[in-house]
């Protein structure tokens, strides 16, 4: 009679708060024991020499959505959720994206009907609200936000998705009221915009104009006037895929007022900068995001915030578009301008192996830092926790077994997406998950990838712990209630 379904024996497991040497007893997918000289499992994994670690918990990607532009992300529910997994993830959390004149109701259901017969690991939705009506804000979110949607991301730049400040106020004060995490895409349209035109009738149209249109101090207008927003409605805000220095200053600055901002950046602004933009030919094109990519002093200041804690999560915002598909990166034609080329870059399955070999190997993050800002946290702040993002018991036994020792030079050839390039090609790195389990099921290892389609499932989101915080107003009035403060 055996007392587990699986165990994981003899590893090195570091959780968001121990280490210890031993064992890991699984049953019914979730984590039943963890300790020295566990009993039998019907199955048994031998992890001697390996680390044994919180599968990570992704929350930003882009899965199965259309972009303002038109243009589809190449990855369907399957490709992506598979290459999350053999990259060591367990859980995502991509966006149910909203356009002008849908109901957020129906826009649920069409990602659900995606993604349910297609993820390999188990994933929840944030919203995407671009048009807050009045029955977006008094029926559709706080229904949704009821039935485990408890976060949403609102745009202040994209002429098709951007909120204005007095729109991104509704969607606060019913964040506040309801329970609910925003995310805010900071970075000021009408700048952006103006020096676009201004660029293109130049005839400056090469991908490299794209950060030009966009330089960091239109982030920081943007991550400020969110705080200051967001201050007035108090309410916690997290600003998603932050560059460099300017924003990170805004943050940390509403952090020494007391605000609950909180930040997210991203391996793009770990290990691309802006000259990446300037590749010869269209090759620049595979580096555009946005924020874009900023230079060499604002890596280094974003790997400080990192070790500093301004940042509480590093997430992917897998956006994949493909370079030589008339479908990708050039569906507005082989000369599109930079304004027209699809803007993202994936992601997925390298943000673990990047991370921990520039971070933990390299002696900037601590294995407890780098557990919290890669799954932990995340699971935390979106309210998944604890039954994501850590090795506990009664937790889901969502777990990464790596070989810290593995050399891997990054190509696309090894990657399990379905992309033709990796904007990290040829990065060379140590440490690489070798064995990944969704709720207790191997479905990456050795190599070999092996779960069904449909195999994952869609968790709730509990109410984000944040939104917990005593009230800190700034005004006499309370604006969510509609009365003066006692
Ligand atoms: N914002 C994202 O979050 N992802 C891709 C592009 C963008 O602007
Ligand atoms: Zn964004
Ligand atoms: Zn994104």
């Amino acid at each position: 009679m055996t007392e587990f379904d699986l165990v994981i024996r003899n590893g090195h497991v570091a959780t968001s708060d121990s280490e210890f040497d031993g064992d890991i007893g699984i049953t019914d997918g979730k984590i039943a024991a963890m300790g020295e000289g566990l009993g039998e499992g019907a199955g048994e994994i031998d992890a001697a020499g390996r680390l044994v670690m919180p599968g990570g918990v992704d929350s930003h990607c882009h899965v199965e959505q259309i972009s303002s532009n038109g243009v589809w992300t190449a990855d369907d529910w399957f490709t992506a959720t598979r290459s999350a997994a053999c990259g060591g993830t367990t859980t995502i959390i991509p966006f149910a994206c909203q356009h002008r004149g849908q109901s957020l109701r129906d826009v649920v259901r069409s990602y659900h009907d995606l993604a349910g017969p297609k993820a390999v690991i188990d994933y929840a939705f944030h919203l995407i609200v671009s048009d807050p009506t009045a029955q977006v804000l008094g029926q559709e979110l706080p229904a949704l936000i009821k039935d485990g949607y408890t976060s949403f991301k609102i745009y202040l730049t994209y002429d098709a998705l951007m909120l204005t400040d007095r729109q991104f106020l509704d969607v606060l004060a019913v964040a506040r009221r309801d329970g609910a995490m925003v995310m805010v895409h900071a970075e000021n349209n009408d700048m952006i915009a103006w020096m676009a035109e201004r660029l293109l009738q130049a005839g400056l149209r090469a991908p490299k104009f794209h950060a030009v249109a966009r330089p960091m101090l239109v982030e920081r207008e943007a991550t400020h006037r969110s705080i200051a927003l967001a201050e007035l409605v108090d309410v916690p805000i997290l600003i998603v895929h932050v560059s460099g220095a300017e924003a990170i200053e805004q943050i940390r600055w509403a952090r020494d007022r007391g605000l609950k901002v909180y930040g997210e950046t991203c391996p793009q602004y770990l290990f691309l900068t802006e000259d990446d933009l300037d590749r010869p030919g269209r090759e620049g094109a595979k580096h555009m995001c946005s924020p874009p990519p900023r230079d060499a002093a604002n890596q280094d200041i974003v790997w400080k915030a990192l070790q500093d804690g301004v940042f509480e999560v590093v997430s992917s915002d897998h956006a994949p578009y493909r370079f030589d598909d008339p479908e990708g990166k050039f569906k507005a034609g082989p000369d599109a301008h930079f304004k027209q080329i699809a803007n993202g870059v994936p992601g997925l399955e390298v943000r673990l192996p990047l991370l921990y070999s520039e971070g933990v190997r390299k002696g900037r993050l601590s294995l407890k830092q780098f557990i919290a800002l890669t799954a932990t946290n995340a699971a935390k702040l979106y309210g998944l926790y604890p039954r994501k993002g850590d090795i506990a018991v009664g937790s889901d036994a969502d777990i990464a077994i790596w070989d810290t020792e593995r050399k891997v030079t990054i190509s696309q050839s090894l990657l399990h997406d379905n992309m033709d390039y990796t904007p990290y090609e040829g990065i060379d790195v140590t440490g690489w998950p070798i064995t990944t389990l969704s709720r207790g099921r191997v479905v990456w290892r050795d190599g070999v990838f092996d779960a069904k389609p449909g195999s994952g499932v869609f968790y709730r989101c509990d109410t984000p712990p944040a939104l917990d915080a005593p009230p800190r107003p700034v005004t006499a009035f309370d604006p969510v209630e509609g009365r003066l403060r006692p």
